[in-house]
């Protein structure tokens, strides 16, 4: 490959991400870049909009009109993350059709945990303990990431994921301490959605196709293994806390390393899963697709309405 003349934006845009300079939507940068951004970003924007299904899932039969309102509130704050992380791809020239239409075509991924059902009050605990305590993970190390849009959308995520975890953990809570099938539904919940949660950090870093590129453009700033190792150091005190067991035999405290030792995830449900085989892919892609046909005549409002002030 041809070296990079000191002059060159190749040049200035390396010395730039070594300077942990903000790259921003109008300053050169490879193509590469872009398209690796367009992907993440997007598809973190996708399982922002998906992953409210689980949940919404629950609107109906929450056990009081505070939950409900709670819940209401916090989906409402996913939706919001979809449109903020879509805004920064459109930074980048990706048009929100294009975004939407690799979704319905399964061209774009959304994270694989929001294709498990939701079956009982405590799912809805589990997913705010410990997908929105995954997902801060990953997103305290992104508020760090190189480009600007994408770094400062994270700031304002990780405030609302935060209130999100403490809201999932607190109905853990409440069950844990409830009566013997109300501590049964909460371990029943952790058993479900310990793995996947696992998971969302995607491969291990050996057989991770974007990460060595990723860290080298400072887009990624840790490791997927990284990430899942703090993970499971935060989590497990807290299931121990409230008397929850997690679904793993080979996890143990190891001294000499100073974090806890796991067990494998199960690589091929995780295949199955994101390659559009887990129990809710279908149904998550056509309530998706049927809610953006619903919405057709607001788009169309919006094209009028804007054609009507040019
Ligand atoms: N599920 O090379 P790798 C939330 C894909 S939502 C599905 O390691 P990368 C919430 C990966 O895309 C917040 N696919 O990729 C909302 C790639 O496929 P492509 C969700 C996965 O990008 C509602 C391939 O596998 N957070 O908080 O370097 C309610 C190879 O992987 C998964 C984000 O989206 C997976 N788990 O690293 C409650 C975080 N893992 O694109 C809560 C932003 C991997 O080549 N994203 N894949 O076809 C990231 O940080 C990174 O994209 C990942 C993967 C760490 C996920």
């Amino acid at each position: 490959m041809a070296e990079a003349s000191l002059e060159s934006p190749q040049h200035r845009f390396d010395n730039r991400i070594e300077a942990e300079e903000k790259i921003e939507p109008k300053d050169w940068m490879p193509d590469g870049y872009r398209k690796n951004l367009i992907r993440q970003i997007s598809q973190h924007a996708h399982s922002e909009v998906i992953g409210m299904q689980p949940e919404g899932n629950w609107l109906t039969r929450a056990p009081t009109l505070k939950r409900k309102c709670i819940l209401l509130a916090k989906i409402q704050d996913e939706g919001g993350h979809g449109l903020y992380l879509y805004s920064a791809a459109e930074t980048l020239g990706a048009s929100r059709e294009e975004l939407v239409e690799a979704l319905h075509t399964g061209h774009a991924k959304y994270a694989s945990i929001f294709n498990y059902p939701t079956l009982t009050w405590a799912d809805i605990g589990a997913i705010g303990w410990l997908v929105d305590g995954a997902a801060i993970v990953n997103q305290i190390s992104l508020q760090s990431t190189s480009y600007g849009p994408y770094a400062r959308a994270m700031v304002r995520i990780c405030k609302e994921e935060s209130f999100h975890q403490r809201q999932g953990y607190e109905i853990m809570v409440k069950l844990a301490e409830g009566n013997a099938t109300q501590r049964a539904m909460a371990q029943d919940a952790l058993d479900r959605w310990w793995w996947p949660s696992l998971m969302m950090f995607g491969p291990h870093d050996a057989e991770s196709a974007h990460s060595a590129q990723s860290m080298r453009w400072k887009i990624k700033r840790q490791s997927n293994d990284d990430l899942r190792q703090k993970f499971v150091d935060q989590t497990v005190p807290q299931a121990e806390a409230i008397g929850l067991r997690i679904p793993d035999t080979k996890l143990v405290w190891n001294a000499a390393r100073g974090h806890y030792d796991f067990g494998e995830i199960d690589w091929n449900e995780f295949n199955r899963v994101v390659s559009g085989n887990g129990l809710c892919n279908r149904q998550r892609l056509d309530h998706h697709k049927q809610a953006h046909e619903d919405g057709e005549w607001v788009r169309d409002a919006l094209r009028a309405y804007a054609e009507k002030q040019a």
